[in-house]
């Protein structure tokens, strides 16, 4: 008799299955709106108190951003409109930044690059952004920080406080590259529905 003991990659992805979906369910993974969605336009307002409510729905959010996978999430991505977000941009993962009422006090400086977003998926394109940025925040424990970043952490926190502004990163291409975007991903759910 032979044995194939070749990987059954269909038994391996079911018994990989079995074992994440509980974990899955634990985690309370957020629904992240899609452009072109009007809530995303909508302006975040500051977090009066850092509460349990804040810390359950920061770490909800950090959940969300190393599922998707993505390097960062603002509040409105998740309908809360409320001036948070969270940011990895560490190869490890193991770099959360948590930043609440961000403001920037900084900017310098030019760069040119690659942006994403998971509200806008498979849409990517450059923009112009500040190369370097300080930016003054409350942390969980609702202490002040400053944090003087730049490359791509400082892409990152730009790109996300344009969110609690109610801006997408596709708002800063041209005209005839916005439609072009909004006809494929009104293609796409067309597919998906
Ligand atoms: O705001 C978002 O939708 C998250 C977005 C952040 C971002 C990406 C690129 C430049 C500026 C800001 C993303 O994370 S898109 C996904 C992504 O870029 C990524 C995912 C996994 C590993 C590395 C990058
Ligand atoms: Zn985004």
């Amino acid at each position: 008799m032979i044995v194939c003991l070749a990987p059954n990659f269909k038994v391996l992805r079911s018994i990989l299955h079995v074992i994440t979906s509980p974990i899955k369910h634990f985690m309370a993974l957020l629904p992240i709106l899609r452009f072109p969605d009007p809530r995303l336009h909508k302006v975040a307002v500051p977090v009066a108190k850092i509460d349990d409510g804040i810390r359950r729905l920061a770490h909800d959010m950090a959940e969300t951003m190393y599922e998707a996978p993505g390097i960062g999430l603002a509040a409105t991505q998740v309908d809360v409109h409320q001036q948070l977000i969270v940011i990895d941009v560490s190869e490890t993962r193991d770099s959360l930044l948590v930043l609440i009422n961000p403001e920037i006090l900084e900017c310098e400086g030019g760069q040119i690059g690659e942006e994403g977003c998971l509200s806008v998926p498979g849409i990517y394109d450059r923009v112009e952004r500040a190369e370097r940025v300080v930016v003054r925040y409350q942390d969980l424990d609702g202490q002040t920080q400053t944090l003087a970043a730049d490359g791509l952490l400082a892409v990152c926190i730009q790109h996300e406080m344009d969110h609690l502004q109610g801006k997408v990163f596709v708002e800063h291409l041209s005209k005839l590259k916005q439609m072009r975007i909004r006809s494929k991903l009104a293609k796409q759910a067309r597919i998906t529905a």
